[in-house]
């Protein structure tokens, strides 16, 4: 009998920076345990990157290191391509094409472009604007069915599903409708210093985040220093207790523990207890992301092999898919 087509996965992320808990989390653990249902593409956004400043050398460097820390989360090169998103130039060519089939007021509404341009008041550049248009691109131009990210991509998701389906009418079938892959649980882990805000690696404050690389003592500090609250009981309440019901949500994700169960485990304990096994059960499922982080970033023969490879067969794949869209779009063709 022939085999089930497998559905296809898109995701990206941006080498702005050494990935945090919350980018963990939310989404690139999940990346690996795709791979064996799904027909995986995972890929380094640096042309997104650069919507902010960026230091070229400083880029060029996390650009390796996130390919690297990917491969060390899971990702397996024999199962996913993994690639950098400036090496398949057809995200590009594609993005303005679809940057044609976008309004202004689409693009005005998204939330993370205001956030950003009130962050960065000083370059709030036309890239920072039309980012969600390369972000549909990204997906569109793989057919992706799913796109596995955390829960401030959603609106990202939405607007590539639209601008799908315009292209779609104006022109004929072209692209597949993505939906979003949001987990239920670790979709949104909140800042360790301000839990009303999402846990973001461009925060100012170092205190406010995990970083994947972080070594075991600056994970016990950070989170000993973590924002609770003053009633001393282990309980989730996300509303009245975002401190608490953060760290709880942590705590079940790298243990797999229902929150009931963490409530029974402490209860009657401190949060000074709490905090130290968060920290513990943190520890353990990131030493070995980082022994592995290690061993590859030393391995450049084998982290280029990769990229090269994962590239060249997503550049066939967006070649195709752009050859189409520009046929379809009535561009003349020799
Ligand atoms: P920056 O601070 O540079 O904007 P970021 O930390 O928000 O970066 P991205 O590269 O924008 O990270 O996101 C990569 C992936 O991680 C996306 O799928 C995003 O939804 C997810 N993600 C980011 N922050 C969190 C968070 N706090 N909780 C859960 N998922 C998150
Ligand atoms: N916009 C995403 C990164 C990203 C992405 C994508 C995610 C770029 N292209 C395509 C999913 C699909 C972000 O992390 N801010």
């Amino acid at each position: 009998m022939e085999q089930e087509k497998k559905k296809r996965i898109l995701s990206g992320i941006q080498p702005t920076g050494t990935f945090t808990l919350g980018n963990y989390i939310g989404a690139v653990r999940n990346w690996g345990k795709l791979q064996d249902d799904y027909e995986c593409l995972y890929m380094v956004a640096d042309l997104h990157a650069i919507t902010v400043r960026q230091n070229p050398a400083d880029l060029r460097r996390q650009t390796k290191e996130a390919s690297a820390l990917l491969l060390a989360c899971g990702i397996d090169p024999k199962k996913s391509l993994l690639f950098v998103q400036s090496q398949v130039p057809a995200h590009t060519q594609l993005s303005w094409v679809l940057s044609c089939c976008t309004q202004f007021g689409e693009l005005s509404r998204m939330t993370q472009f205001k956030d950003k341009s009130a962050k960065h008041a000083d370059n709030v550049n036309a890239g920072l604007f039309t980012y969600p248009v390369l972000m549909a691109a990204d997906i569109l131009i793989y057919n992706a069915d799913l796109v596995p990210v955390g829960a401030d991509q959603k609106q990202h998701l939405e607007l590539a599903r639209n601008v799908a389906q315009r292209f779609n009418s104006q022109y004929s079938d072209t692209f597949t409708i993505p939906d979003p892959y949001i987990a239920k649980a670790g979709a949104k882990i909140m800042s360790l210093a301000e839990p009303e805000k999402k846990m973001s690696k461009s925060d100012e404050n170092a205190n406010s985040y995990i970083l994947l690389l972080d070594d075991p003592e600056t994970i016990r500090r950070k989170c000993r220093r973590a924002v609770t609250d003053s009633d001393g009981i282990v309980r989730f309440d996300a509303e009245n207790k975002p401190g608490v019901s953060n760290l709880m949500t942590i705590y079940s994700c790298m243990t797999g523990k229902e929150m009931d169960e963490i409530e029974t485990e402490f209860s009657g304990k401190g949060y000074g207890d709490f905090k130290d096994a968060v920290a513990e059960s943190i520890i353990a499922e990131l030493t070995p992301v980082q022994q592995e982080y290690q061993r590859i970033l030393n391995d450049k023969e084998y982290l280029e092999g990769v990229l090269k490879e994962g590239a060249q067969h997503a550049q066939y794949i967006a070649d195709r898919l752009v050859q189409k869209v520009y046929r379809k779009t009535g561009f003349y063709q020799l």
